[in-house]
């Protein structure tokens, strides 16, 4: 069974926001006529390449209504000053490979490409069948657990790099890419960096574990969450009350400790990508409206913020998120000038609140969302077989010692209808 075709609710979408004519326009040298443009598409109109008057907000935008892009605008700047991070020099829709035998495949034919990730354990890496559909299907590498605080800073300055260093040079060696998964998280964190206290202990904290570890993986490691998770609602769906968390970080330094890990990143390797990464803000709620507005203020501040990471785990205890509101709710944020990406995708089927025709129309639906966005950079799934999901394990995903059934493996490493369903999104089906 195929489910209503996401193009045609992307185009409902983006035609309410104006689908005067079928050309080109839109973009170019006023900039906010992006956001009113046309339905035009590949071969674009004026806007696009360097963005309008104020590039930030409405260069992409050109871009969003499938108008500009291509062939570039004529503006030039920002309203921040930072000259360029509201352009989109890319073209305006994603062509799919004609053809392929694996995601990975589809992803590196589909012009612009697209990275196919997985969250790699090391655990993982011993077992054969993991490794090579690992390295066969995808193309871009998070490391499950072993890049996080306590992996790495088990003391105060003292690095451990054995468990990271292993999956970054397995990564390396099979031609993927890599994102450094996570320098500033509340969890996950050595008792002694939870304890800290004061700004200035707790800044200086930062700056030691950012500088070391991005020194240490910056020939390997071109991308980085640089904070995770910042903010919470009174519900892990994204909803009730969307407030930042409170942390050893925020409590010591408030708000500006994003802007500072940011900042500091910048400063250790200027070409790196860095992103923002959360969960239940992939389709439009609560949560994600309080993200949006907290990017866009680091945006306008000229914070040096590349991307936003949606996690994507879809089903209990988290959102469900259909692929026109995931559609909808990632291009506002393309429109800021930043890359988007799904992160950390697994659809969780355990206590049965979503059902399996359900998973895989949201597979689909959701992986063509991303897609047909050139700015939505990549899709990575958070882990390979079902059997090694988080959810498992975790009382909070409802599963009672049942497996999750989330992932598009099972652990025969035999591809499932959820994988069959990704491919076609990527093949454009
Ligand atoms: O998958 C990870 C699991 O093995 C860990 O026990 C858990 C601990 O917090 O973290 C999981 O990964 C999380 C990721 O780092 C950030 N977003 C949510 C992921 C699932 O909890």
């Amino acid at each position: 069974m195929r489910s209503t075709p996401l193009t045609l609710l992307l185009s409902a979408f983006l035609c309410a926001t104006g689908c005067s004519d079928g050309g080109g326009g839109g973009g170019g040298e006023t900039g906010g006529a992006g956001t009113t443009g046309g339905t035009g598409g590949a071969t674009g109109g004026t806007g696009g390449a360097t963005g309008g008057t104020s590039g930030v907000t409405s260069g992409t935008s050109g871009v969003t209504s499938g108008t500009g892009g291509a062939t570039g605008g004529t503006g030039g700047g920002d309203a921040t000053g930072t000259s360029g991070t509201g352009g989109n020099d890319g073209p305006a829709v994603r062509t799919p490979a004609a053809s392929a035998s694996t995601l990975r495949e589809a992803g590196e034919k589909a012009n612009p490409p697209i990275l196919i990730g997985a969250a790699i354990s090391g655990s993982g890496l011993n077992d054969n069948g993991y490794k090579s559909v690992a390295a066969a299907e995808h193309n871009y590498v998070t490391a499950e657990n072993e890049m996080k605080w306590n992996a790495l800073e088990p003391n105060p300055g003292s690095f451990s790099w054995g468990s990271a260093d292993n999956i970054v040079n397995w990564a390396v060696q099979n031609g993927m890419q890599i994102k450094g998964h996570t320098l500033v998280w509340h969890n996950q964190l050595p008792g002694w960096a939870s304890s800290l206290s004061g700004a200035t202990q707790v800044e200086q904290a930062i700056r030691r574990h950012i500088e070391n570890v991005m020194g240490h993986f910056k020939d390997r490691v071109h991308t980085w969450d640089v904070v995770n998770e910042a903010v919470i609602t009174d519900s892990d769906t994204g909803v009730g009350n969307p407030r930042m968390r409170p942390s050893v970080f925020f409590n010591a330094l408030g708000e500006r400790f994003l802007d500072l890990a940011f900042q500091i990143a910048r400063e250790q390797d200027p070409t790196a990508k860095l992103y923002y990464n959360d969960y239940s803000i992939d389709a439009r709620n609560e949560k994600a409206d309080f993200v949006y507005e907290m990017v866009r203020g680091m945006v306008e501040r000229g914070v040096p913020i590349d991307g936003v990471g949606f996690q994507m785990h879809i089903g209990p205890p988290n959102n469900e998120a259909g692929g026109a509101d995931v559609a909808a709710n990632l291009r506002r944020f393309a429109d800021l000038g930043l890359e988007v990406l799904i992160s950390e995708m697994d659809i969780n089927r355990c206590s049965n609140q979503v059902t399996a025709e359900e998973q895989l129309t949201y597979y689909h639906d959701i992986v063509e969302a991303c897609f047909l966005m050139p700015e939505c950079v990549g899709i990575t799934f958070w882990g390979i077989n079902d059997g090694r999901s988080w959810l498992n394990s975790w009382s909070g995903a409802l599963c009672n010692g049942q497996s999750s059934q989330s992932l598009l493996f099972n652990d025969q490493y035999q591809k499932k209808e959820t994988y069959n369903r990704v491919m076609d999104a990527l093949l454009g089906r």
